[in-house]
């Protein structure tokens, strides 16, 4: 099984809508600051981006998560919102709209993407358990662990090399995936599949993919998941780039991704256009109801599950929203179109671009900052000091430890990832983002590395704090 063949010069022709299809109503003023400003700020921060107050940035890229602009239909919505306990119209609203893009009969309202997870595998993980994905994320792979069980990444070596040119570098690897069940047995509750594939770069799963995934699970009678955050964003990549979709819609795209999963759990605070809200969507009723037991004592009650009525109301229109076609070719354009700034300058990058965000490869972009010096995390911290410019590591910080040995896990990639939040900034805003990764670029032989003042036991990138190490004279150029 392949990631796809060299996507060559498929991708975009010459002409392209990379005009925001919608004009801005409400603006939000950002505030500019010095650099000698910005360098202080960082460092009372303790170097970790999590700690800036945003009106101390200039141009946010931290996340696309929960981050991004409602329409004026999303913000109406909000006033017609059913705030009842028991039986909401919205929870009904949500429910039709669940229905209608993804084609599940069953959905259970979470606060966000992790509580769904929570909700889910501690209906179904046990101590011992192991859970393969392509790659799991990083909430994700701790509620696993969480749960007791162990979590585990099959994407293909091809998720692994940052410039290869393939069209599906998310796709799991079936033979793997094959291996591991066949080993496994029982031991596996679940297959996941994360679309897009967030730690390997936002890179997109075919459908041919998730086909067979599914017959595999299906053969070994494992129910199989999509984390599907970015659904709609995967499901344009299959309309670009997988051969016989082209005339395909995006709303028969993700209709047939979801047809061969058993579910999925949603943040609703990417592809479903909310500022915050989730979801599980299911298809059989049994699971349902063993799940709902753990939404009502984690969540709330399962009409509303952690969410005000309006909030349903906002979600269930930005999942109609979101396979808008002409809202998604704007989408992935603007992505591609700072990943085009950024080569152009010379800049390593994870190609190809993905869907929410351009990663900066740190271990080419620093190629002199020893591993342990954290390089992504230093790369993030010198962004903010040059341009006001919020990324965040992908990297070493975020890997965290190794729960049985309690070494860093080194991933096979160290990167900055700058997330670009929907209908927010303009391409304007991107050249100042490209033009500031240029300038650190050109100077990145003063840029140093940090070590850990202060680090959390679980997630610590959110949290920890650093102090600078000195440059180490080895690889001094
Ligand atoms: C992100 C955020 C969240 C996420 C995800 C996938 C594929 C589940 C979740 C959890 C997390 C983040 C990372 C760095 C900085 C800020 C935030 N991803 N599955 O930006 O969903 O956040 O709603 O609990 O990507 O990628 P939720």
């Amino acid at each position: 099984m392949t990631a796809g063949e060299s996507m060559g010069d498929r991708e975009g022709p010459d002409w392209w809508p990379l005009a925001e299809p919608f004009k801005i109503k409400v603006v939000e003023r950002l505030r500019r600051t010095t650099r000698e400003e910005r360098a202080e700020l960082i460092r009372r921060a303790g170097y970790n981006l999590f700690n800036l107050r945003s009106s101390d940035v200039y141009i946010d890229l931290l996340t696309d998560s929960g981050t991004s602009a409602m329409s004026d239909t999303q913000w109406a919505a909000l006033m017609v919102g059913d705030e009842a306990y028991a039986g909401s119209r919205s929870f009904y609203r949500l429910k039709e709209a669940v229905e209608e893009v993804m084609g599940f009969p069953y959905v259970i309202p979470t606060h966000q993407g992790r509580a769904a997870e929570n909700v889910l595998f501690t209906t179904l993980v046990k101590e011992g358990h192991i859970v393969p994905n392509n790659m799991h994320f990083d909430t994700t792979k701790a509620h696993v662990e969480h749960r007791g069980a162990r979590a585990l990444d099959l994407a293909g070596e091809w998720a692994y090399d940052p410039v290869a040119d393939l069209p599906f570098k998310g796709d799991i690897d079936l033979e793997l995936l094959d291996r591991a069940l066949a080993e496994h047995g029982e031991a596996v509750p679940f297959v996941m599949i994360t679309v897009t594939c967030n730690s390997g770069g936002g890179q997109p799963v075919s459908m041919a993919n998730i086909r067979g995934a599914a017959e595999i699970c299906r053969r070994r009678g494992v129910p199989l998941f999509l984390d599907a955050a970015r659904f709609a964003e995967n499901a344009y990549f299959i309309k670009l780039r997988e051969p016989g979709y082209a005339d395909v819609s995006i709303r028969d795209i993700v209709r047939e991704m979801f047809s061969y999963a058993d579910g999925c759990t949603v943040s609703g605070k990417k592809d479903a256009l909310v500022n915050i809200g989730g979801f599980i969507a299911l298809r059989d009723g049994d699971l349902y109801r063993r799940a709902t037991v753990w939404a009502v004592l984690f969540e709330g009650f399962p009409t509303y599950g952690g969410l005000a009525g309006r909030d349903m109301e906002a979600m269930a229109r930005g999942l109609e929203e979101v396979v808008d076609e002409d809202y998604l070719a704007y989408r992935i354009e603007q992505v591609a179109y700072l990943g085009r700034r950024l080569k152009e300058a010379g800049v390593p990058i994870i190609e190809p671009v993905g869907g929410h965000a351009v990663y900066l490869d740190a271990l080419r972009f620093l190629p002199d900052l020893p591993r342990e010096e954290f390089p992504g995390q230093a790369l993030a911290v010198e962004l903010y000091v040059e341009g006001g410019v919020r990324g965040v590591e992908i990297g070493t910080v975020l890997a965290g430890r190794d729960p049985e040995t309690g070494e860093n896990r080194y991933p096979r990639l160290e990167m900055v990832r700058l997330a670009l939040p929907r209908r927010v900034y303009t391409c304007r805003h991107l050249d100042v983002v490209a033009e500031t990764c240029q300038r650190v670029l050109d100077r990145r032989g003063e840029v140093v590395g940090l070590e850990f003042e202060e680090e959390p036991p679980v997630l610590r990138h959110f949290t920890a704090r650093f102090r600078r190490v000195p440059r180490s004279a080895v690889g001094e150029t």
